[in-house]
């Protein structure tokens, strides 16, 4: 990460995300959970159920997991969106090289486009793209900044989330929240997405209306609280 940095893609926010997001990792002993499992499935399910998914890609997203981010853009024939909090024309450059040194070759979100605006944001980052954001039904938006996420979900959207973090404004708007780590999410997504593809759309349907996003976001919370709390509870006691 402090290579993504030097190299313009992170924002040095970002850097300071990093540090929010490995505190949860601790807490969830680093591994993907039961719970980050059902919202993996039912994310999958939502991306191939979307009519026009979009992915939006930020620094953090670029730096960590660029050539999974592009690979599961092919796999759902997705198009992919840079879209920063903290935006400046080198930064979009910047994400926009990994990305292409990833293999992407459709990227929208450029300096060259002429954006529109979301509404309930100021600034840059209110921008979308025309045919990106814009025009999604389902947007999948790693590490998203709350105001935006609010604003995406405002505006009609099913947005899924990557948010190592249970209690961020981000997760408890997102319409599905993986409380897991990204790098481990995406891997798991795109096996997700493999094992789903050719399912009855029926089936995917009952899937996602099976999923309980707050109740996820409580029992991944729960479960940081046994596994750490309580065990030292106990420990306390016993000695
Ligand atoms: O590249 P930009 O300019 O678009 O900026 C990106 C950041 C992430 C800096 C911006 O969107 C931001 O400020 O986000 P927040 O509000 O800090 O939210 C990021 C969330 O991601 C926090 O709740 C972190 O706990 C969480 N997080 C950090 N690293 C990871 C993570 N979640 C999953 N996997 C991670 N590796």
């Amino acid at each position: 990460m402090v290579e993504a940095y030097q190299a313009g893609i992170l924002a040095d926010s970002g850097l300071i995300a990093h540090g929010r997001g490995e505190a949860f990792d601790y807490l969830i002993g680093e591994k993907t959970t039961s719970y980050a499992k059902t919202a993996i499935q039912a994310a999958a399910a939502a991306l191939i159920l979307a009519e026009r998914p979009v992915i939006s890609v930020n620094g953090n997203t670029a730096a960590l997991s660029s050539p999974e981010i592009v690979k599961l853009a092919n796999q759902l024939n997705t198009r992919l969106e840079i879209n920063l909090f903290y935006r400046t024309p080198k930064r979009v450059e910047a994400v926009e090289k990994i990305l292409k040194e990833a293999g992407a070759v459709d990227i929208l979100g450029t300096e060259d486009e002429i954006p529109v605006h979301i509404k309930g944001l100021q600034g840059p980052r209110s921008r979308a793209s025309r045919e990106g954001v814009y025009q999604a039904d389902v947007v999948l938006v790693p590490l998203e900044d709350g105001d935006r996420a609010e604003a995406l979900v405002s505006g009609g959207k099913f947005v899924i989330t990557v948010d190592l973090n249970p209690l961020s404004r981000t997760s408890k708007t997102a319409s599905i929240t993986i409380v897991d780590n990204l790098v481990r999410v995406m891997p798991e997504l795109r096996d997700e997405v493999d094992k789903l593809k050719n399912k009855d759309k029926n089936e995917l349907k009952i899937l996602l209306d099976n999923f309980d996003n707050r109740k996820n976001l409580c029992n991944s919370l729960k479960l940081m609280a046994e596994t750490y709390l309580c065990q030292d509870a106990n420990h306390v006691i016993r000695m």
